[in-house]
């Protein structure tokens, strides 16, 4: 499995972004996250920097902060209006390549992670941070990995250089020039890139505008929470008696894992790593009145969430900052190869679902999260004006 021909990148990238102007900068740990407040003068000086190219020796001199990664749904801690000018902001992911049991009847598969999660954890910088991010491939591994991170501009998404063999680490720096919610994955190339994508190589980076989220008159949005929720459709082969097979280690399934990929149709489509990761004692919870950021990820498949009860208040479906997010949405696109952003304001207490809306996604493939909402009723909303009785 190791180093196979395949790793090769086929070709190269034929499109050269184009550089685009921004501001920058901060990060650090937890899932509730405060203060919104807005800081016009530190805005406006972030964004006039933005317009400037730093020399090596200007980042050199450039602030360094280093990310505390929290394992999804958390978000690391962070400001939602950048304090200051751009910042270094350094990123450190560890791949484990490990055994994980994907449903709650046992299925297991070995999956390829960033940190040890599926999804991996997500980053949060704001526009014209310097991410410099080391990659460590530790020698228990027995695959070669690398980083595409769709937030970045230059060839493959640093996908080029950052392969890293086991026992191998590496560092590189690209620049946040585009706000928004982005997916990142391996990719070492061929067939490689799609094998190690379904089997959980993948996350995602949130680059806020330094000024913070902004609806369409160009008001502020603020969250009080916020969670990431990494979809992940998966292809594991079943055996003679349709039983799904087990491996001894990490890449045994590759010519099984090919065969089901070929058809296109996953065995599983779940919410952060398994079935029943954010549902039960993993719910997710909020407060009626909280205001609540979903970042949600799909590395490889396309999916359409909804919140069930309640609305997507501001959905940023493309997941670019730099746009104005689509308002009171019922549901939402998101393409594979994405990570949207979406802000809602719980409104009643109760248990909502928020589902892939394909249901059979959701309910047979397993893509459901819960949200434990705590509150006060509101009758006025809705309220049940008879039970449920025979009919006269
Ligand atoms: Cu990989």
């Amino acid at each position: 499995m190791k180093n196979t021909a395949d790793n090769k990148p086929s070709s190269a990238p034929s499109v050269s972004r184009r550089a685009f102007l921004s501001s920058t900068a901060v990060a650090g740990a937890s899932v509730m996250v405060a203060d919104a407040a807005m800081n016009s003068t530190t805005a406006q000086a972030g964004s006039h920097m933005a317009n400037k190219a730093l020399t090596e020796a200007e980042i050199g001199a450039l602030p360094r902060v280093k990310q505390e990664m929290v394992m999804p749904p958390a978000l690391p801690k962070h400001d939602q209006v950048a304090k200051g000018g751009p910042k270094v902001v350094e990123v450190k992911l560890v791949i484990e390549e490990k055994k994980m049991v994907i449903d709650e009847d046992g299925t297991e598969i070995w999956a390829l992670t960033f940190n040890g999660s599926v999804p991996g954890p997500m980053i949060v910088v704001h526009q014209d941070d310097y991410v410099e991010l080391t990659l460590v491939n530790p020698d228990t591994n027995v695959m070669e990995h690398n980083i595409d991170l769709h937030a970045s501009t230059g060839a493959l998404g640093g996908g080029g250089l950052t392969h890293v063999s086991p026992g191998e680490e590496v560092t590189f720096r690209f620049r946040a020039t585009k706000p928004g919610t982005f997916v990142y994955h391996c990719a070492p190339g061929g067939a490689m890139i799609p094998y190690h994508v379904v089997h959980g190589m993948n996350g995602a980076i949130m680059v806020l505008p330094r000024e913070g989220l902004k609806d369409r008159d160009g008001k502020a949005i603020t969250y009080d929470r916020a969670y990431y929720v990494g979809e992940q459709d998966y292809y594991v082969a079943k055996d003679k008696d349709g039983e799904y097979k087990k491996y001894e280690t990490a890449g045994e399934d590759y010519a099984d894992a090919m065969e089901v990929m070929a058809t296109l149709i996953p065995s599983h489509i779940v919410f952060n790593g398994a079935v029943g990761a954010l549902t039960g004692d993993n719910a997710l919870t909020a407060k009626v009145d909280e205001t609540v950021l979903i970042v949600h990820s799909q590395a490889n498949y396309d999916t359409r969430p909804h919140l069930i009860g309640g609305h997507g208040d501001y959905v940023w479906q493309a997941g670019s900052f730099n746009d104005i997010p689509d308002t009171n949405l019922e549901t939402w696109f998101i393409p594979g190869g994405t990570a949207a952003a979406a802000i809602y304001t719980f409104k009643q207490p109760g248990v909502y679902a928020y589902v892939n809306h394909n249901l059979i996604q959701a309910v047979l493939k397993g893509a459901t999260a819960i949200f434990k909402v705590e509150g006060k009723w509101n009758d006025e909303l809705m309220k049940q004006i008879k039970k449920p009785t025979a009919i006269k």
